[in-house]
């Protein structure tokens, strides 16, 4: 799975997800990979489809291992990826509201609880490798959170 943090000066674009997994909270960009299809290229796919954004340059900086309790042993790869150059305005669509947050105002009580462990390395750009088990309500059960030089 891919995860697009689009950042524009001090300022992070975020969605509010409408439906299906996630709705109801602040996320980034992506989705799972069409078959055949490279990370990257699903990134830069998933974006422009949630949000009108297309994506010019990336940069993979982090990696999670997402479990959750309920299914123990299937592990969810997430890349994230930080765009920093992108054309198109942000737009609403049917699976996401787009809207800007500054660096300081970071909506973590709407947002995936394991965010606020690593999207502060992010936000520093920093690069990162993280392991998540999730519990009832995607609470955060354990958590590994490392600051890595390469990904
Ligand atoms: N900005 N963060 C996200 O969009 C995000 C964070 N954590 C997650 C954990 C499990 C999962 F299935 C998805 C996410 C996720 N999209």
């Amino acid at each position: 799975m891919t995860l697009c943090l689009i950042v524009k000066d001090d300022s992070v674009l975020l969605g509010m997800k409408k439906r299906g997994f996630g709705s109801g909270r602040w996320n980034g960009f992506g989705g799972k990979l069409h078959e055949g299809e490279s990370v990257e290229d699903a990134a830069k796919r998933e974006t422009t489809e949630e949000c009108g954004i297309v994506i010019q340059t990336m940069e993979r900086v982090g990696i999670h291992e997402f479990e959750f309790e309920k299914e123990r042993g299937a592990i969810l790869e997430v890349h994230v990826f930080r765009v920093d150059a992108f054309s198109g305005e942000p737009e609403e669509t049917e699976e996401m509201r787009p809207e800007w947050f500054g660096f300081s105002d970071i909506p973590y009580d709407t947002m995936w609880p394991d965010d606020r462990y690593w999207l502060p390395l992010f936000l520093a750009g920093k690069k990162f490798r993280t392991k998540f088990l999730f519990g009832e309500g995607d609470n955060v059960l354990e958590k590994e959170v490392s600051e890595v030089e390469n990904i």
